[in-house]
């Protein structure tokens, strides 16, 4: 992207490919696009005579800290960074010393690190340029967007309150819409999920946008879908939301559930119950909406009980078809509650590094088991995304058109039969792991399962044509 003055600046983001399982290392295996970013920061580091910039909620969180622990990279963008890029390259263009004047860094300057303060901020959403969409020809009719930035909610693991201030900026309806219009009309898109940290929140001026917005695609773009992420306790409180955003194309709400159990919720800071949780599945559910959960199976607080709870409960809500709800840990990010929290009351040293920490279980058998379902989601990865993919495909069809429909008739009973071979997968090694079980043989009975559930990923798929 040329800037005038011969400065030139790449920029590069790093994507998942579950082709690369096998070079995940254990200990880092979460943030793994960090991961890559800074390898490849290192392997370029000597050609490219360039500076490294880094930017996104890691290193605007570690801060000085970022450019301590990894060598390569020269210079921190903080928050947000669409001004701050522009100015940069202007400021390069005239040397290094111009930096000091540039708000939103953290650099190297010979020997020291220097901060300039927090960076311009766009004031105004909708003046950003639309991002660049390219890599969307001859794609697959999909596109992320972004309706809004910041949240004002304050859960421990989430690293959103820090990074906006728990302020919440919103594009205008006219603005979202019309990008929405572009990317159907020139790229064929059709289904969009919407990036926002969080896209409704309980106050009535955003429940009133979101109605809006939702007259607004109806209107303009009556044959797409878009999926939200959401808040469960938000459509308890504002229950007639969901007709028009139904009507509007919300097939599918990703829902940050996170927990089955009250201690857990309160460890996670997320200021929703249980029941509440259940609730709004069963409400979503009537209303044929369906839904992606969130979920952190494992906290500091999880004993077998809780765990065990955490299960029976995506089981009876038929949220069990993937490893990923039953595996994740709540990890301590740079810039979260859990990562202070940690850092003052102790972490587990040998899985954690500086850009995220593992909690130190009270049971030690329930750390095994931790280690090993994270090896699990992994090895599950590409059976679990194509799984998904085909019960979401599923469930339209039966909301589309009706639960006779053969495909259905087929299907669900497969999707049955799923959450039952996840479930007593998992209860198996619950059990052995409650025995003394370490996690190398935890991970390896489970994964047992694999064959029968690539047979089971397969006649799903089948029952859809
Ligand atoms: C979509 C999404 C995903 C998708 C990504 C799919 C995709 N192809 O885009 C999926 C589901 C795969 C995903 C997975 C995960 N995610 Co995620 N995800 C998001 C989400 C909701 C949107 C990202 C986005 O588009 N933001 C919009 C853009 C405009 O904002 P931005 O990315 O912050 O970029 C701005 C600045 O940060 C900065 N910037 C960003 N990058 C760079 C780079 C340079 C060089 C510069 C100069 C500036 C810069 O400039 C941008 C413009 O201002 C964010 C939350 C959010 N709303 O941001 C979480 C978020 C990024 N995810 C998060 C997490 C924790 C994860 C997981 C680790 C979850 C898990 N436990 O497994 C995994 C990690 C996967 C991995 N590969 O590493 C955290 C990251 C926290 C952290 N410390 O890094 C976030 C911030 C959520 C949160 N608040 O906690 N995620
Ligand atoms: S997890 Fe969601 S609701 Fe909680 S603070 Fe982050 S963005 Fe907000």
């Amino acid at each position: 992207m040329p800037y005038g003055s011969g400065c030139t600046m790449l920029f590069m983001g790093f994507r998942w490919s579950t082709g690369d399982q096998a070079n995940i290392k254990k200990q880092d295996l979460t943030p793994r696009c960090y991961r890559w970013a800074i390898e490849f920061a290192e392997a370029v580091k000597d050609q490219a005579k360039t500076p490294i910039v880094f930017g996104g909620h890691l290193p605007s969180h570690m801060g000085a800290d970022f450019l301590r622990h990894v060598t390569p990279c020269d210079m921190v963008a903080i928050g947000d960074a669409e001004l701050t890029v522009v100015e940069l390259t202007k400021a390069l263009s005239r040397g290094w010393n111009a930096l000091r004047t540039l708000p939103g860094i953290i650099y190297r300057d010979g020997n020291r690190i220097r901060e300039t303060g927090p960076p311009l901020m766009p004031s105004d959403l909708d003046d950003l340029p639309w991002p660049v969409r390219a890599e969307l020809h001859g794609a697959i009719g999909t596109a992320r967007i972004l309706t809004a930035r910041g949240c004002p909610y304050r859960c421990s693991f989430c690293t959103t309150p820090q990074f906006y201030g728990r302020q919440v900026r919103y594009r205008s309806v006219d603005n979202v819409v019309a990008e929405m219009q572009h990317l159907h009309d020139v790229y064929g898109v059709s289904y969009f999920p919407i990036n926002d940290d969080i896209f409704i929140v309980g106050s009535s001026a955003s429940v009133k946008r979101a109605k809006r917005l939702a007259n607004s695609i109806r209107a303009c773009l009556p044959n797409i879908e878009f999926r939200p992420l959401c808040r469960a306790d938000v459509f308890l409180r504002h229950p007639d939301l969901v007709p028009p955003l139904k009507g509007a194309g919300m097939t599918c709400v990703f829902l940050g559930l996170e927990s089955a159990n009250k201690e857990d919720l309160l460890y996670l800071r997320k200021d929703v119950s249980p029941a509440q949780n259940t609730m709004v599945l069963k409400m979503l559910s009537s209303q044929h909406v369906s839904v992606m959960t969130g979920f952190i199976m494992f906290t500091g607080m999880s004993s077998f009980r809780s765990l065990r709870a955490n299960l029976d409960f995506l089981f009876a809500t038929g949220q069990l078809y993937r490893t990923t709800a039953i595996a994740r840990t709540s990890l301590g990010f740079p810039g979260t509650r859990l990562f202070a929290d940690m850092q003052e009351r102790g972490f587990d040293l040998e899985r954690s590094t500086p850009f995220v920490l593992y909690p130190e279980f009270l049971d030690n058998r329930v750390r095994q088991l931790s280690i090993a379902m994270e090896e699990n989601e992994i090895a599950f990865a590409p059976i679990d995304q194509r799984i998904l993919v085909a019960r979401l495909a599923l469930e339209r069809v039966k909301w589309q058109c009706g639960d006779t429909d053969s495909r259905w008739q087929k299907g669900q009973p497969i999707l049955d039969d799923i959450a039952s071979v996840f479930y007593s997968a998992t209860l198996r090694i619950f059990e052995m792991a409650e025995r003394g079980a370490e996690a190398r043989k935890l991970s390896h009975h489970f994964q047992q399962i694999r064959p029968q559930m690539e047979s089971l990923r397969d006649r799903l798929e089948r029952s859809l044509r």
